[in-house]
């Protein structure tokens, strides 16, 4: 017998109603509207007015009930609606997991971009349905909505890894996703 098997979830299988966008049973539930991204979008004006228009959902993260603690596996389904501000494409705030751990990502619906950046780096995958992304330790990984439809991915990563957000709005990202002429334009980063 594990020693581990006292703690904390027990084996089990998870439902993924894709159409209710729901999973069971269900951990925390996120959302993270525009005033979320405070600093993350190149045109500062226009994040002000989107915020002050209504103050969109950008995206959605739904979680499973395995605990984001070591050794666990935690999973979550993000989606990110479509849309853009002041021209660069909606996207996740980005992270970096502090005690550095290696994740991937599944494309489950609608189209997107995975960009990684490790500090020096950039790497940039397109995501559709069926495509495993990987991110090894050390590269700070950020999503983004490059369809006119929501864009889903399940995620599945070490439950001790960490969330870094301000290594992003410190370093960047590398590259931002712009709407261009074939859905996205990548661009040098400049500070938002
Ligand atoms: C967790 C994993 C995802 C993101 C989610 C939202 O390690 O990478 O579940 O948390 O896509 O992105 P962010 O950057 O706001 O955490
Ligand atoms: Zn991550």
């Amino acid at each position: 017998m594990s020693q581990y098997h006292a703690v904390p979830v027990p084996p089990m299988s998870i439902r993924f109603d894709q159409a209710a966008g729901t999973l069971s049973p269900e951990g925390p539930t996120l959302t993270r509207r525009m005033s979320d991204l405070e600093g993350l979008f190149r045109d500062h004006e226009a994040w002000e007015k989107a915020v002050a228009d209504g103050d969109p959902v950008v995206y959605s993260v739904i979680s499973s009930p395995v605990p984001e603690i070591d050794r666990e596996l935690p999973q979550s389904i993000t989606t990110i609606q479509p849309g853009t501000t002041g021209g660069e494409l909606w996207m996740t705030k980005g992270h970096q997991h502090p005690n550095h751990q290696g994740e991937i990502y599944l494309g489950i619906s609608g189209r997107g971009g995975l960009l990684m950046f490790d500090g020096t780096e950039t790497r940039w995958v397109e995501m559709t349905p069926g495509t495993i992304g990987y991110m090894p330790p050390g590269w700070a990984h950020r999503s983004v909505n490059i369809g006119d439809e929501p864009y889903s991915f399940l995620a599945v990563y070490p439950g001790g890894a960490g969330h870094d957000y301000g290594w992003v709005l410190e370093h960047g990202m590398g590259l931002r996703a712009l709407s261009g002429a074939d859905g996205v334009e990548l661009v040098d980063y400049v500070e938002g």
